[in-house]
């Protein structure tokens, strides 16, 4: 992984003078998801997200209880892994939440001090250090618990010069799909439950060294149902994005109370993924079969200009290529972003993605949440689920 630094990380820096650094983090590993079927949710995100094959384990390289399967698109890993027996505590973490993201890894210099500085400051621990090696070299890994059963696993990687990790085979395949254009992570989001919101902030605050640089709070953001609070926590350099959610009371049953209800508890909302250009990897998963949320009325459309105001000039998108792609607009004043939410990638209303394109603002999008989740209204009704 490249140590290259993006301008709107370099902007950040200065926010987050605030925040700690006791935890240097250089980025995001990997991201890991627990599946039925690792090999079919591979097939899947090679073909319809553009990912490339990159390494395996499993009973062909001498692992017994699992097979993992790991993709890559530029900076982005995704690791899927399914149990092998029915002895496996991965099937516990299968009945109880689907199909989902148990990993969220982080890129560190030294993972033993990671451990040590988050465990003494109150982590629940998940994998003590732990050095694997192989003929390409030797890592260090290390985990701990964050919200539901979700973990942080810290990954030192030296001088390490294998394809993934100790254990993990190169996997070359005779298929091979084209990328669609997805470049990093932008943002991981987590769901927690009723009036548990403040305790991750300030978890993340204590135990991460992490600071709350953006909030929504209900008022903002409650629409006639799909009511939520959010807050946006960072690392010290910007590299880490991790907005919390909690429900809050509407009218109808809260966006995020439907996904607690069926992930089983807390857990990974939605990964977006940074691309720099939206209207390729929108029209691209499209056409490989990826289902979008609805795209929002004409009105929407027609208030853009007005919207984007001084960035009007900078705007370089048609805005009807955007809106025929369902891609959402927002502008702050630093720029605009551009972006889109798949439907859940699972039976259960769970995990989606994100796709987005920052055009220098460095939100969320907060001008768009009424239409977005007017279009997961529309979609929580055919659940029925509102
Ligand atoms: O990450 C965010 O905050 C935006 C907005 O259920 C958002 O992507 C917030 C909640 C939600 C979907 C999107
Ligand atoms: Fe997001």
């Amino acid at each position: 992984m490249s140590k290259e630094i993006t301008s709107v990380e370099y902007g950040l820096e200065k926010i987050f003078e605030g925040a700690q650094d006791f935890l240097p983090l250089l980025g995001t590993d990997y991201v890991e998801f627990y599946v039925g079927n690792a090999k079919q949710a591979a097939h899947f995100y090679k073909t319809a997200f553009g990912f490339q094959s990159l390494a395996y384990a499993g009973l062909e390289t001498g692992v017994r209880d699992r097979a993992s399967y790991v993709l890559k698109q530029d900076k982005i890993r995704l690791v899927l892994t399914t149990p092998l027996n029915g002895d496996s505590p991965i099937n516990d973490h299968l009945r109880k939440h689907g199909d989902g993201v148990k990993v969220v890894a982080l890129w560190v210099e030294d993972a033993r001090q990671a451990f040590a500085e988050t465990t003494k400051r109150g982590a629940k621990p998940f994998m003590e250090p732990t050095v694997e090696q192989d003929e390409f070299g030797e890592t260090v890994r290390a985990g701990i618990y964050t919200y539901g059963e979700t973990v942080h696993i810290f990954v030192e990687r030296k001088n390490y010069n294998g394809v993934f990790l100790p254990g993990y085979k190169e996997w070359k395949s005779d298929y091979n799909p084209s990328p669609v254009g997805l470049k990093y992570i932008d943002h991981m989001v987590g769901n927690v439950g009723w009036g548990e919101m403040n305790q991750w902030v300030k978890w993340y605050e204590e135990v991460m060294g992490f600071v709350n640089f953006l909030s929504f709070d209900d008022k903002q953001i409650t629409t006639d149902y799909s009511a939520l609070m959010s807050k946006v926590m960072s690392n010290g350099n910007g590299r880490i994005k991790f907005p919390i959610n909690e429900p809050a009371e509407g009218k109808k049953k809260s966006q995020i109370e439907e996904y607690l209800d069926f992930y089983g508890g807390p857990g990974v909302q939605h990964i977006a993924v940074a691309t720099d250009d939206i209207l390729k990897t929108v029209s691209e998963m499209r056409a490989r079969g990826i289902e979008f949320l609805s795209t929002p009325p004409q009105a929407y459309y027609d208030a853009i200009p007005e919207r984007l105001k001084d960035h009007m000039s900078k705007f370089k998108e048609d805005i009807r290529e955007l809106q025929k792609l369902g891609i959402l607009i927002d502008a702050d004043e630093e720029g605009y972003l551009l972006q889109i939410f798949t439907k859940p990638v699972e039976d259960r209303p769970t995990l989606f993605f994100e796709i987005i394109q920052r055009m220098g603002a460095r939100g969320f999008g907060a001008g768009n949440f009424k239409a977005l989740f007017e279009s997961i209204e529309r979609e929580q009704e055919l659940r029925g689920t509102l």
